[in-house]
């Protein structure tokens, strides 16, 4: 074990700083909350976050938990030398940083065989996703190799660029906002390597196909390719190399370039990317081809004939859809235009609107893009998965969790709407095991404790998601209505419902005194974060997720082997009403909770510092809400009167046993007179420490570092001595 030990809580610029140089300390700050003197002042804590922020400081502890500041610029402190600093070395013992998080949980992965999982939140444009390539990056680099795993890691790190090309996007609050949620596994072998991952995806918000916000984008890939592909293959594809403003579903927003987005790079990476992950030029030729198909899709038109009947106005798209997709032409021409119904064994043809082809036509390239998106997903999967050498229960597990953060716009949908209750549902996985469960935990083990009160969103969490009368159930049985349902109807049944609810909020309830002004066609939650409003418009559609049957046929034959695989035939033959969007997120969540709460957590907690995306700007008050609705007082309270550090008495004394005469090689006697016994021969002073009814608790991290020393040095001189016994030999 190396040992930059730190004597103190400061620093300045990478140097390291003794806590008495009080003006290094006036002008960096604390590199832990829990040594800042006024710990309950709010004013205090966002002070130490503006210092050390202006110094380039954008990492700081609460305890174990790190707080992360978006800096808006690149920092020299990712180096592969800065790696190699973190590593082995006491998470508080070095300055505050990401790659002390992340060795962190690989050594309690390594020492205590326990799953480990680092979990990133914070809003949009906080940070979330770089922090979670760099941990990749900090993995990839410095665990050791197994034979043959070079690769692995290279397509391990490629994974990044290809899931961001795919799922990412620019919007009013992040150039590179994922539109996306993604938690990954990263298995490691008993030796420590990196072996395999997995990924698991969640809610891709298709809508952005077809329609984006003013000022916003599509998913990269699009502009990507139309800036970066070469001639040869946009002709194949039917596209010109023109401005994106030529394709429809790329104008919406008004934005077709990013001055922080170089497109034209961007195909090369994701390029080489996919190439390096292990996709076959077949294979990225019919992916691209059908992002192709969903541009030509979106500028296929529609028009009225004499008789009303819609039909498709000329135009080369659909020409080109059927060469792409591998469809037959007036087959294509028809499901467009026409939906077919089957009942009792009977098929029936009936003609679309205008509006109703349009319709069709924007949930086709919504449904393509959204299943090649889970496509590729599964395809990176079997690239990261680890062969039949190794069985996967064997592996150790470090989770990532990188999902899109909490979001206000000016008009907020069906999307906002699911988001933001998964934020809620993260906000509650940690009130639950860093606020509530830390506090039962004193109280059951019987250690003296003074209780800290933090709000439990809770409420709001049941509020979205409760059976019967939460808003999704509500949704859903407004999707299963037939006749008269519509999104308007969902808002009244929701007042029904829910009129009187703290977090809920119609038109009807505001009487005057609520700030912003809800439209008739709006509901507003009171989300931990804050007030949101949401436009009811679009909800049963796009929680129905429906396409017609007669499009799902064309595409269950299709040519272009990608689409044939994402449309199964069978799905023609289930009569069962699929389940809907609300409820899928729903239960995958809920899987995801279970995932998590099985493997020990690690927090970063991002912080975006304005709105402007500048660097060095930091906007107090803006900083000051996500400070309050991130916890993060109240987890500084609960810390700072509690213990940093806790074990059962079994696996305390286990691992330190060696270094106490009396409970070496084994303690006979009863557990906890066993680890008492123990900490005296160690010194532990009174307060350092309590021994609670099974496990021991330590106040101060510094205490356990001189133990793990002391065991190291146990450890060495054993293998000096047995190597030397062995030469004697
Ligand atoms: V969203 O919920 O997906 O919309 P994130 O993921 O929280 O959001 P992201 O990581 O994408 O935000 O960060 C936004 C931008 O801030 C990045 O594109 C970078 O330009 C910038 N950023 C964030 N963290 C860092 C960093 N550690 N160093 C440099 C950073 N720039
Ligand atoms: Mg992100």
């Amino acid at each position: 074990m190396k040992c930059h030990r730190r004597e103190a809580g400061v620093e300045g610029g990478g140097r390291l700083v003794m806590e008495s140089t009080l003006s290094a300390r006036d002008r960096v700050g604390v590199q832990d909350f829990l040594l800042l003197e006024n710990y309950n002042s709010e004013a205090a804590f966002i002070e130490n976050l503006r210092r050390r922020y202006r110094e380039g400081l954008i990492y700081t502890y609460i305890g174990s938990v790190l707080v992360s500041v978006n800096p808006y610029r690149e920092l020299e402190i990712y180096s592969k030398q800065n790696m190699q600093r973190h590593r082995g070395v006491h998470f508080y013992e070095i300055s505050p940083h990401i790659f002390a998080l992340a060795d962190n949980s690989y050594r309690a992965l390594r020492t205590e065989r326990r799953d480990q999982c680092i979990l990133i939140s914070g809003e949009s444009g906080a940070g979330k996703t770089e922090a979670c390539k760099k941990v990749l990056q900090y993995y990839t680099h410095i665990c050791p190799t197994r034979n043959n795993t070079h690769p692995f890691r290279e397509r391990l790190l490629q994974s990044s660029p290809v899931l961001e090309a795919f799922g990412n996007a620019k919007t009013l609050r992040n150039d590179n906002s994922s539109r996306f949620g993604k938690y990954m596994d990263i298995q490691f072998d008993y030796k420590g390597a990196p072996i395999g991952g997995h990924i698991l995806n969640y809610l891709l918000e298709k809508s952005r196909v077809a329609h984006q916000n003013h000022g916003e984008r599509n998913f990269h890939i699009f502009y990507h390719l139309l800036e970066g592909g070469d001639e040869p293959l946009l002709k194949k594809l039917g596209l010109e190399k023109t401005n994106p403003q030529h394709y429809y579903y790329l104008i919406k927003g008004k934005c077709p370039r990013v001055s922080s987005i170089n497109d034209k790079n961007g195909w090369k990476v994701v390029r080489n990317a996919l190439t390096v992950i292990g996709f076959n030029e077949e294979e990225i030729q019919e992916l691209m081809e059908i992002v192709a198909s969903v541009l030509h899709l979106g500028n296929t038109q529609f028009g009225e004939d004499e008789e009303g009947e819609t039909h498709i106005t000329a135009g080369p798209q659909v020409h080109y859809l059927s060469q792409l997709l591998g469809v037959n032409g007036s087959v294509l021409k028809e499901a467009l235009t026409h939906k077919k119904i089957v009942a009792k064994g009977e098929e029936m043809i009936s003609p679309l609107s205008l509006e109703q082809a349009l319709s069709a036509r924007d949930s086709l390239a919504k449904a393509l893009y959204g299943r090649a998106f889970t496509w590729l997903v599964q395809k990176l999967n079997l690239s990261l998965a680890f062969k039949v050498y190794y069985s996967s229960k064997c592996a150790s597990i470090i989770g990532l969790l990188d999902i899109y953060g909490f979001e206000v716009f000016q008009h907020n949908s069906f999307e906002q709407f699911c988001i933001n209750y998964c934020n809620e549902k993260l906000q509650q996985l940690f009130t639950e095991l860093t606020l509530k469960s830390e506090q039962e935990e004193y109280e059951a083990e019987g250690v003296v404790w003074e209780r800290v009160d933090y709000f439990n969103n809770e409420i709001i969490c049941d509020l979205v998601e409760e059976k019967h009368k939460g808003i999704i159930a509500v949704l859903d049985e407004e999707c299963s209505r037939r006749g008269d349902a519509s999104d308007i109807s969902f808002l009244e049944k929701l007042e029904d419902t829910l009129g009187g609810h703290g977090h809920f909020v119609t038109h009807k309830m505001v009487n005057g005194k609520i700030r912003r002004a809800i439209g008739r066609e709006e509901f507003r939650l009171v989300h931990y974060a804050g007030e949101v409003n949401y436009n009811v418009t679009g909800f049963l559609e796009k929680n129905n997720d429906l396409l017609y049957r007669h499009l799902k046929e064309v595409l269950c034959q299709a040519g272009n082997q990608i689409v044939s695989q994402c449309f199964h035939a069978d799905e023609l033959m289930d009569q069962r009403r699929p389940e809907t969007a609300a409820t899928q997120f729903k239960l995958s969540l809920a899987k995801l909770m279970e995932i998590l709460i099985s493997k020990e957590p690690s927090y970063v907690r991002c912080i975006k510092p304005n709105d402007a995306k500048q660097p060095g700007g930091f906007d107090e008050v803006l900083v000051r809400h996500q400070v309050k609705y991130l916890g993060l007082m109240e987890n500084l309270r609960v810390r700072r009167a509690g213990f940093a550090y806790r074990r059962n008495f079994e696996v305390f004394l286990e691992r330190y046993k060696s270094l106490c005469p009396d409970t070496w090689p084994n303690w006979r006697g009863t557990l906890p007179e066993g680890v008492a016994t123990l900490v005296k021969h160690l010194n532990y002073k009174p307060e350092e420490y309590k021994l609670g009814r099974s496990k021991i608790f330590i106040r101060f991290p510094r205490t356990l570092f001189v133990t793990e020393d002391a065991l190291e040095a146990k450890k060495q001189t054993i293998a000096v001595t047995l190597q030397t016994s062995w030469r004697g030999y």
